[in-house]
């Protein structure tokens, strides 16, 4: 369907799905690895571009191209590029746009993994990278190199929930030939367009809101300018990252109820956080959407709204906060985010273990941080919830 000119709901549900000829209401799994040519003109056409018939199921997938198109339009980009897994998205766009000798600088609080893979493997091709405070953005002048090629963000940061200005970072990047790529995991395209700042790239887990329900591992790319998006499509191609044709056509499934769930979840995350904020066993807490945050003023110019993470800590540090997710009952005690349910989790000792102790606390991933991914159950249960576990703690 051509959605050209419609609005954000209307294009949830409609981008990117084509008309079959059996008149299909939703885009089917083609679970198929390969494509009969009509002749073998027809297959040499395919492999020079003289065709855009599909190949195979590594290179591009009818199921697969409707998710990359929806979250295309989602994020008003050229086009999509869907990958196994966030980190199979954020692999294949170091694998594009770092090169022997090329440095790139990215966030001190990043997705744990997102820095572990250039420290320990990128680095190994002599890719050098700076980990920044980019919340501050004359860290991010500092750490500038003539081989600076990409400038990666991730904002709100995972999980400090420190929020860095898209559009400040655009005009350095464009001023200085460098590469933006946004992390839009923690707010999905909902909440922030990373490309209407003036990003040059978009990623996400979508794992995480874009399928919402805890039950697939995926990433997707977009980019804004079309030589950019053949690089990276390039590399996912021939390193093997995409999508599977099932993947694809649950997160398709997923993201028509994207702002549906994410409005739910955060008119129950500031419930949450005021709760949090107001308990005298809690030392700090960090969501975008209280007065107290930092960079609360600079959060509302570039998110429509606050998005349902946040981060805190209890008086007394990591033992009560272990004692607090030891006894939640409703809130599992799990890794990842954005799905319909709450999750706790303790970054430190498990999403950033990755991380050196020395650099997470530079990074401001401290041993008493807990993360909460709020979920769309009623709020006063996630409360309660979290009210009697509180009060395990003497
Ligand atoms: N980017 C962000 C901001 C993330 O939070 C994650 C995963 C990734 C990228 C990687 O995506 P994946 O490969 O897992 O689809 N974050 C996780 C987290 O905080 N808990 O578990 C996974």
């Amino acid at each position: 369907m051509n959605t050209n000119g419609k609005e954000f709901n209307t294009k949830l549900i409609h981008a990117g799905a084509f008309d079959d000829e059996y008149g299909s209401a939703t885009v089917p799994i083609y679970q198929t690895s390969t494509f009969k040519f009509s002749s073998a003109q027809n297959g040499a056409d395919c492999f020079s571009g003289k065709s855009d018939g599909y190949i195979y199921t590594r290179i591009a997938n009818p199921t697969i191209r409707a998710f990359e198109k929806n979250i295309a339009e989602l994020e008003n980009g050229y086009d999509g590029i869907a990958t196994s897994s966030g980190m199979g998205a954020i692999s294949s766009v170091y694998m594009a746009l770092l090169g022997a000798g090329s440095h790139i600088i990215s966030s001190d609080a990043v997705y744990g993994p997102a820095r572990g893979v250039l420290e320990q493997d990128f680095s190994r091709f002599t890719v050098e990278a700076s980990f920044v405070n980019t919340s501050n953005f004359d860290s991010i002048r500092e750490a500038l190199r003539p081989n600076t090629k990409v400038l990666y963000i991730e904002t709100p940061a995972n999980p400090t929930m420190g929020i860095t200005d898209v559009r400040a970072c655009a005009k350095f990047a464009k001023a200085n030939n460098l590469i933006l790529v946004v992390d839009n995991t923690f707010c999905s395209p909902y909440l922030q367009k990373p490309l209407d700042l003036g990003a040059d790239v978009v990623l996400h887990s979508v794992t995480k809101f874009i399928n919402g329900h805890a039950d697939l591992v995926g990433g997707i790319i977009v980019a804004k300018d079309p030589g950019i998006y053949k690089k990276i499509r390039h590399s996912m191609v021939y390193m093997g990252c995409n999508m599977d044709p099932t993947q694809a056509f649950m997160a398709l499934r997923g993201v028509k109820t994207l702002a549906v769930r994410v409005d739910r979840a955060q008119m129950n995350a500031i419930q949450v956080a005021r709760f949090l904020e107001a308990h005298p066993k809690v030392a700090w807490i960090k969501y975008p959407g209280l007065e107290s945050h930092p960079q609360y003023e600079l959060a509302k110019t570039q998110m429509s709204g606050f998005g349902s993470m946040m981060s805190f800590g209890l008086k007394g540090g990591y033992e009560p906060g272990r004692k607090l997710m030891d006894h939640v009952h409703l809130a599992l005690l799990a890794v990842s985010l954005g799905g319909v349910e709450t999750l706790i989790q303790h970054p430190a000792s498990m999403t950033h273990a990755a991380v050196s102790y020395e650099d997470k606390l530079v990074a401001g991933i401290t041993d008493d941080l807990i993360r909460l991914s709020v979920g769309i159950e009623d709020v006063n249960d996630i409360i309660n919830d979290l009210k009697q576990a509180l009060e395990t703690i003497k």
